[in-house]
């Protein structure tokens, strides 16, 4: 058993994307995306809010930076807008949205801060939107040429990227569900083809990232995923949980939400055989080459996780998915409040694909944050959600788990999507209508983890 202690070097960061936290939607050149568009249709978002000021980050990014500092982060997860460096996708740059994400580096790296850049956290450009979007088999190409220009101007800084963000969310909530931009429900046969065009563009992002790096790169990708894990220790509980974590959903209502269709082809080269099974009639061809492509070697795995289910070997089927006891600890958000999920994901992942390094790039909690009469934000369940969660990654460790980093989701309160402002996972609370920031009481527990490397956990 290796020694219960993260490494010396572990990364312990915090998170954010483009679209959620910067603002300015339609400012300095910026270009529209599906979510611009989308947030416009009544009735999509809650309380019809959009993103236009979020957390002005855009104008704010020096201040939260050295906020971020003071809370002791030894790196930061953050997206690009797509639309915000190429208005139109691809062709012609913004060099104002360069600037923008170049002060951002700078200014990360001036605070000893890491810069983890996501190149696709769900910005998509609006005009590639219409010309086909993640259908059009070109996205590819169109993927390739953004990363190749963020790659050209950020790795001289910056060695340390991610492709795509949650394919499972983006194809699954935006095209099947619509839940999210662009809001649409489309067609089995489109939804399989969408998905094999966004790996594929991933995997030529990838090539292209690292042909045109001015230094040594490291490459992932953060997918997401219900994770499973047992209900006991015993051998055929846990073995049929491993069934059920990388099992295909049986039925198409809900396909994308599972992690092998997605991680197999990237880390493995191939899809898994229940989906092929049991999809076949809607599938695209795969070619030997597409598969080539999508599996471009990796140095990390990303991997966003939030809670999951019990699961106990079944009596006559291979798995029994425990229902939820009355009154299980949930967030604000109803998702269940599932600490195993962050021993049993990364020893189940990293045992099914070949013990690749793995960050926990996204992990956390919406609260029902609120102002106390003292003027400070007291969140003592964020607290104990992250002290359960780190302490199983911790004992994941121990087990042999390769576990590079941990980035908490979020760093500050902001847009949640469908959600709209209506749930805070912030370590910092934001005070919307005065952008005023207010360090949470789980901003400086975090921070204590941080200077002690976990060893308290
Ligand atoms: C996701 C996205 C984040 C969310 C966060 C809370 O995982 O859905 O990556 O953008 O805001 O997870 O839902």
């Amino acid at each position: 058993m290796a020694a219960r202690a993260f490494r010396d070097d572990f990364v312990w960061g915090t998170a954010s994307s483009a679209y959620q936290i910067e603002g300015a939607v339609d400012v300095d050149g910026k270009g529209p995306s599906i979510w611009d568009v989308f947030v416009q249709e009544e009735g999509r978002i809650h309380e019809n809010r959009d993103a236009t000021v979020a957390c002005e980050f855009y104008t704010r990014y020096k201040d939260d930076i050295r906020l971020m500092k003071e809370c002791g982060m030894k790196a930061y997860r953050f997206s690009l807008n797509w639309t915000r460096i190429l208005p139109e996708g691809i062709g012609r740059v913004n060099e104002k949205g360069i600037e923008f994400y170049n002060n951002v580096i700078d200014e990360l790296i001036k605070n000893d801060i890491e810069p983890y850049i996501t190149l696709f956290h769900w910005e998509f450009p609006y005009a590639l939107h219409k010309k086909g979007g993640w259908l059009n088999d070109d996205v590819v190409d169109w993927f390739a040429e953004y990363a190749a220009l963020v790659a050209d101007r950020f790795s001289d800084r910056v060695n340390k990227f991610i492709t795509i963000n949650e394919p499972q969310c983006f194809i699954g909530l935006g095209y099947l569900k619509g839940c999210n931009a662009p809001g649409l429900s489309c067609l089995n046969a489109d939804l399989f083809q969408m998905a094999h065009n966004a790996l594929k563009a991933h995997g030529k992002a990838v090539q292209a990232i690292r042909a045109h790096a001015k230094q040594p790169v490291e490459v992932g990708f953060a997918p997401t995923g219900q994770i499973s894990f047992p209900e006991t220790l015993k051998p055929e509980d846990i073995e049929a949980t491993r069934k059920h974590l990388f099992s295909c959903p049986e039925g198409l209502g809900n396909w994308t939400w599972n992690l092998a269709w997605w991680m197999d082809p990237v880390l493995l080269g191939k899809y898994p055989e229940d989906g092929m099974r049991m999809y076949e009639k809607y599938l695209p061809n795969f070619t030997p080459e597409d598969m080539k492509l999508i599996s471009q070697p990796l140095d990390f795995l990303g991997q966003n996780i939030y809670n999951g289910e019990m699961i106990r070997a079944g009596k006559d089927k291979p798995w029994e998915i425990i229902t939820k006891c009355a009154g299980f600890p949930k967030t604000s958000m109803n998702w269940p409040v599932a600490y195993e999920c962050l021993y049993w994901g990364p020893k189940f992942i990293s045992e099914r694909y070949n013990h690749i390094p793995i960050y926990i790039t996204e992990n956390g909690m919406a609260c029902h944050d609120t102002i106390s009469l003292d003027g400070k934000v007291h969140d003592p369940n964020r607290i104990d959600f992250l002290a359960r969660y780190l302490m199983r990654l911790k004992d994941a460790v121990a087990d042999g788990v390769d576990v590079r980093g941990y980035f908490q989701w979020a760093f500050t309160d902001n847009f949640e999507w469908a959600e709209g402002y209506n749930e805070r996972f912030g370590l910092v609370y934001v005070d919307f209508p005065t952008q005023k920031r207010i360090v949470k009481d789980s901003a400086a527990w975090y921070r204590h983890v941080i200077e002690t490397n976990g060893k308290e956990l």
